[in-house]
């Protein structure tokens, strides 16, 4: 029903590709007005700027077209193998600027729009952010589809049309207060709505298990099982253009949202039934309502289980049904598509490609088996063990029925390969086991990932060394090729070339165009490290994104910050291990050593501390270490003793569109972690190839970015995960570490004096008796190097010149951190191996 016969046309229009709109300012005045005309509706002098705005988009849309429809073509005609990314996430950020950018329209817009009298900043900050993603997995997935369409590499993103994505963070009295995100509230003028290809979900029910002969003709008869579903909802795809930069190519993210069936639907209406038709309805788009605000604590819900099945099952069909070619034969799959999972989130995917070639197209288990096997890869994003997913059987038993059947074959047969192996190991079997029986039984999701893909892949060298070593050992030893690492990388067209315009300037000035799609080449800038002329302009750049940074954040957030002085910036989710509590402890000690009389105000470098973090709304812990630094903020900048020496700032509400404007403007990037507990950071590469230096633990992915900019242009601080293990090997007694150090103490005393609280220590009390009692992350114990290495961050500060070296170095240095290598790396050890 979708796709209608090969048309023949007798009108040769109907051949020619699609028109492209003019290059030119009047041209594009024209596409303009006659979109706000014909599209909106509306008059130039009668419209309004969210009108402008929505014509705009769909102006600039309209020069990307022949190339969207073209890329389609082309890979339609000639099919290759493409890859699939799975993801439950993709925080995309604002399209505009990413799409002007990628047709080079940027300076036309700028002048059509003038012509009529209009201004581009203005209507590009009419945009609301598509959030529909929680942190640095799902703006890895957007960084990763971005660069896949700039190197031309055939690529769908599948993932979810949440209606509302992450929230909008708010304070009230320095608490997070989060507000729903109705980001499609004003038109969504990215996408485009397929409801005619709608695919059919089912959920619940039961299996039935029915005899049949075997295709051979042999007479043979087979036991076989098929799910009967309870109840389905149709997934509507919704597409949206993936623009290569500046090279032609458009890929396609295809994100589902969820729809009541028709048929459910007529069947209650029939029954006169009014108001159930509505809440059938309602449930069924429940599914794709909203976007988990979860991050790292995966919450047993049941309507997260049907998000993840329900993405899952429209994009297998989608490609199944529709990409590939009718007739294709399914047991060449493998030659076709490569599904890359990202995280466990996607994971449901492989119970559902055996069912589907097994109960849908007739194959027999192993050849299925064999078939999906090589159909799918996965990423692991985490190194906490209470954030690998598990679902409780009976959970799955009774949404997918027949996908925990399809599970526990899958278990069986893998644990007789364990038990071959290691024979009388038990206890390796129930390490091992998809299903855990305890504390309840449930199916571990990244057990099922690991058994069934090709490869399993950590987000750093580190962390992949301890997803071998210390999260999935029993595997790694059972299957040691199947793991290797793919180190995370960040696009630089909307990091660098989008965030930065002044250093992208100078870069060009300095080495030539193209290092946007060649990032190893801001390697040739390593020599003008040298050259004073350079680093002045490198200096006057940083200032002037300061000075931007100071304008936005007055308009945006009322909030003052001093001219001169280092910009140290911690932004990032908020979680105990990444240690924003380590950061406010810097904070308060410097801010009671002055105050007590400790150390003069003029002996240390002016410094304003920016925050910006998200907690998730039932993470306790996180929304008192929030409140405690809004405590803190509101205190030290109102204290006239500090005043013009520490400033703190923590702007509501931190995304990409702040990122942008935060990471230009920073001299110092805050990574400081626990070692061994974030898997890689993408931040910490975004901070470097825009200059900021980096104090930072040895962790995740500062590990490599160490490596590459030098030791002297890094400040490592704080326990390596070997000391860290060790430390809790022997047993962390943080209170003894508060005991005997005086600096602490006083730091710690402070604030449970209540003096950041307006006198009140029982607002303290939930973090500093963490602190001394739990600290499951050893804040306490890295502190004394925290702060003996911020002295030396200052004095290095002190020499301007020195600090400008620096950091023209971690630019120059950083050129490996581009996504495009990232895809390079996961092309050659994942998805395309005999390529090379
Ligand atoms: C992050 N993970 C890692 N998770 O913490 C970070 N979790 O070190 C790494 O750089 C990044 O992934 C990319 O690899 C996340 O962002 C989540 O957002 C998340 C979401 C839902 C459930 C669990």
């Amino acid at each position: 029903t979708t796709t209608g016969p090969a048309l023949e046309p007798a009108n040769p229009l109907a051949k020619a590709p699609v028109g492209r709109p003019p290059r030119t300012v009047d041209g594009f005045a024209r596409e303009f007005l006659r979109e706000l005309n014909f599209g909106e509706g509306v008059a130039l002098s009668r419209s309004s700027q969210n009108d402008q705005y929505l014509a705009l988009a769909r102006t600039i849309r309209h020069y990307l077209m022949a190339d969207w429809l073209e890329t389609a073509r082309r890979r339609r005609e000639h099919p290759t193998k493409m890859v699939g990314y799975l993801s439950a996430e993709y925080l995309l950020g604002r399209q505009m600027g990413n799409a002007l950018l990628a047709t080079d329209l940027g300076a036309i817009a700028d002048q059509a729009l003038r012509s009529l009298g209009l201004d581009l900043r203005t209507l590009r900050a009419q945009e609301v952010e598509p959030g529909l993603g929680n942190g640095g997995l799902g703006r890895l997935a957007a960084c990763f589809v971005d660069s896949l369409a700039t190197m031309d590499v055939p690529c769908i993103g599948y993932g979810i049309r949440y209606e509302y994505g992450i929230f909008r963070q708010t304070f009230e009295g320095g608490r997070q207060v989060e507000v729903p995100d109705s980001w499609l509230s004003l038109g969504g003028p990215w996408e485009f709505p397929h409801p005619d290809r709608a695919v059919t979900v089912g959920f619940g029910g039961s299996t039935e298990t029915f005899v049949e002969e075997t295709a051979d003709g042999s007479g043979h008869q087979i036991t076989r099982s098929r799910w009967v579903p309870a109840w389905n909802v149709l997934g509507v795809p919704y597409h949206y253009m993936v623009p290569g930069y500046q090279n032609g190519v458009v890929n396609t993210l295809r994100l589902w949202s969820a729809r009541a069936t028709q048929a459910f639907d007529l069947q209650i209406f029939n029954s006169g039934d009014y108001a159930t038709a509505v809440r059938a309805q309602t449930f069924a788009e429940n599914i794709s309502k909203v976007l988990y605000p979860e991050d790292s604590t995966p919450q047993g819900r049941e309507l997260r289980l049907q998000q993840q099945y329900f993405f899952v099952a429209c994009s297998l069909k989608d490609f199944i049904d529709r990409t590939l070619e009718k007739d294709f034969d399914l047991h060449r799959l493998p030659e076709r598509i490569i599904f890359q999972l990202n995280d466990t989130h996607p994971v449901i995917a492989i119970p559902e490609m055996m069912r589907l070639l097994m109960d849908e197209h007739g194959m027999e288990w192993d050849e299925a088996w064999s078939v999906t096997q090589r159909c799918f890869a996965y990423t692991c994003h985490t190194l906490l063990p209470e954030a690998l997913e598990v679902w409780p059987v009976e959970l799955v038993g009774r949404l997918l029925p027949r996908h925990l059947e399809i599970i526990y074959r899958i278990n069986e047969e893998f644990l007789e390969t364990v038990r071959e192996t290691f024979p009388g190991d038990e206890l390796r079997v129930r390490r091992m086991s998809i299903i855990q029986d305890h504390p309840e039984r449930a199916v571990r999701m990244a057990n099922l990932a690991t058994v069934a893909g090709v490869k399993v892949n950590g987000v750093a060298e580190l962390h992949s060394q301890l997803l071998r070593d210390k999260v999935l050992p029993d595997f790694s030893e059972l299957w040691p090729d199947k793991f290797t690492n793919v180190t995370n990388g960040v696009t630089p067209r909307r990091f660098i070339r989008l965030a930065n315009p002044t250093l992208s300037q100078l870069i060009t000035d300095t080495i030539g165009v193209g290092w946007e799609t060649k990032l190893e080449r801001l390697e040739s800038l390593e020599p003008y490290a040298e050259d004073e002329e350079f680093r002045e302009r490198f200096a006057a750049a940083k200032q002037a994104n300061k000075t931007r940074l100071r304008e936005l954040l007055a308009v945006r957030d009322g909030i003052e910050l001093p001219e001169h002085g280092m910009v140290d910036v911690m932004v990032k989710r908020l979680h105990e291990y990444k240690r924003q509590t380590l950061k406010l402890l810097h904070i308060v000690s410097l801010y009671e050593q002055i105050i007590s009389g400790k150390v003069a105000k003029d002996a240390i470098v002016p410094r304003t501390f920016v925050f910006g973090a998200k907690a998730a709304p039932g993470y306790h812990m996180a929304k008192e270490i929030i409140y405690l630094i809004n405590s803190v903020a509101a205190t030290v900048n109102a204290d006239e003793r500090v005043k013009g020496v520490l400033t703190v700032a923590f702007p509501a509400n931190y995304n990409v569109t702040l990122a942008n404007k935060l990471i230009p403007a920073a001299d110092l990037s805050e990574q400081i972690s626990l070692a061994g507990k974030e898997a890689s950071g993408t931040g910490n590469m975004k901070f470097a190839l825009n200059g900021a230096l980096t104090i930072g633990t040895d962790d995740g992915a500062n590990v490599e970015i160490r490596k590459l900019v030098g030791d002297d242009n890094f400040f490592l601080f704080g326990m390596d995960e070997p000391q860290v293990a060790a430390l809790q090997a022997k047993g962390y007694v943080p209170s003894a570490v508060y005991e005997s150090n005086p600096q602490l103490r006083s730091a710690i005393d402070l604030i449970a004096s209540g003096h950041f609280t307006g006198g009140d220590r029982g607002l303290a009390a939930t973090v500093v008796d963490d602190l001394l009692y739990n600290d499951r992350f050893m804040t306490l114990a890295d502190f004394q190097s925290y702060i003996d290495v911020q002295g030396e961050v200052d004095e290095a500060y002190r020499d301007q010149e020195r600090w400008t070296r620096s950091a023209i170095l971690n630019v120059a240095r950083s050129g490996f951190f581009s996504s495009d290598r990232s895809m390079k790396d996961y092309l050659r050890r994942i998805w395309m191996p005999t390529h090379d």
